[in-house]
């Protein structure tokens, strides 16, 4: 993982300063592409802990076309909180007196999660996060693309034209009410040699919290859609637009910098695992993962 010490090396040193939606401010660059050759292990990041369990379990509620929050918090998985939190604060008019990031955000985040957890119906209501990655994959105005692409890759893998969009114009104001859009936008696959390769665009990119989840995503996902369709695997092209470090950031970049990466650890799928579109957590399994402790830094909501 030396190409994502130089991606964080690259834009400590040519960064610029810009402002963000946020307010958090950043140092980013636009334009920046990295390859994973997915026959050298399996791509997490060693420099620091990543909490592979809520990549997995992230992936496979985009695969079920889901988007409401319940099935992560269900599973300890806690990424997308932030996110419905803040709509449901907004929405009952709380948001200006409990500023982000205070002991009482963080103890009604949590009594919202517990909530959502254990309340369907309040689920159903604020744990939509909008016609996001899940639903675009599965319902592209109607198009199933996952399917359609695990299709066209068995049928005519030559093909320049497997494509998967998350990007739906006419509903990212849908996307922004109570979640965000799409940060990965579009991913196409690449066949030859009997090798299954992926490249994905990132519009947007949170170098130090987001992208580690990003890499061991696609590169789950390429492992899966090339098992679909009986092929080796090949590459992870990440094709990055404004990747930035937040300010807030820059010393834990620094700290992992100074870290020497480990080697890759592997990834099993179990052989009697059902196809892609019914695998189950426990089907998905990662060996040999060592990494250097975790680093914590605040998100940017
Ligand atoms: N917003 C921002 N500002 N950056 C993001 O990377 C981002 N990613 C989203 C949604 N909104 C976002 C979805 N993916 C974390 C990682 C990925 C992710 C959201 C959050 C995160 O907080 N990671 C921490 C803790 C992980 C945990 O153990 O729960 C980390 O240290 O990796
Ligand atoms: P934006 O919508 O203003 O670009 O903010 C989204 C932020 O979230 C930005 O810092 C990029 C980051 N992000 C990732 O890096 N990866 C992801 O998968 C997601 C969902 C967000």
């Amino acid at each position: 993982m030396q190409a994502y010490l130089d991606l964080l090396g690259h834009i400590l040193r040519e960064g610029v300063g810009k402002g963000d939606r946020t307010g958090t401010g950043t140092r980013s660059v636009f334009g920046y592409q990295t390859r994973y050759d997915l026959r050298d292990g399996f791509p997490l990041v060693t420099t620091k802990k990543v909490h592979w369990r809520s990549i997995v379990h992230e992936l496979l509620w985009f695969i079920r076309g889901d988007t409401n929050i319940r099935y992560l918090v269900r599973h300890g998985v806690r990424i997308w909180n932030e996110w419905p939190f803040q709509h449901y604060l907004e929405a009952t008019g709380r948001a200006a007196d409990i500023p982000k990031h205070s002991a009482e955000w963080k103890a009604e985040m949590k009594a919202f999660t517990a909530r959502i957890a254990e309340d369907e119906a309040f689920a159903d209501e604020w744990g939509e996060l909008g016609p996001v990655y899940g639903r675009q994959w599965r319902n592209f105005n109607g198009v199933d693309q996952l399917r359609e692409v695990v299709a066209n890759i068995r049928k005519n893998p030559d093909s320049r034209r497997h494509i998967v969009t998350a990007w739906n114009p006419a509903e990212i104001p849908e996307m922004v009410k109570a979640g965000l859009p799409p940060c990965h936008t579009l991913f196409q696959f690449y066949v030859a040699e009997g090798r299954l390769s992926c490249q994905m665009y990132q519009r947007s990119a949170d170098v130090f919290l987001g992208v580690p989840f990003n890499i061991a995503s696609y590169a789950l996902l390429t492992h899966l859609v090339a098992r679909e369709c009986g092929l080796e695997v090949g590459d992870f092209v990440h094709t990055l637009g404004d990747a930035h470090l937040y300010q807030n950031h820059l010393e834990q970049a620094e700290l992992q910098r100074s870290r020497a990466p480990r080697a890759l650890p592997r990834l099993r799928i179990a052989e009697a695992a059902p196809s892609m579109f019914a695998i189950q957590f426990d089907d998905i399994e990662l060996l040999d993962y060592d990494p250097w402790p975790a680093i914590r830094a605040p998100i940017a909501v």
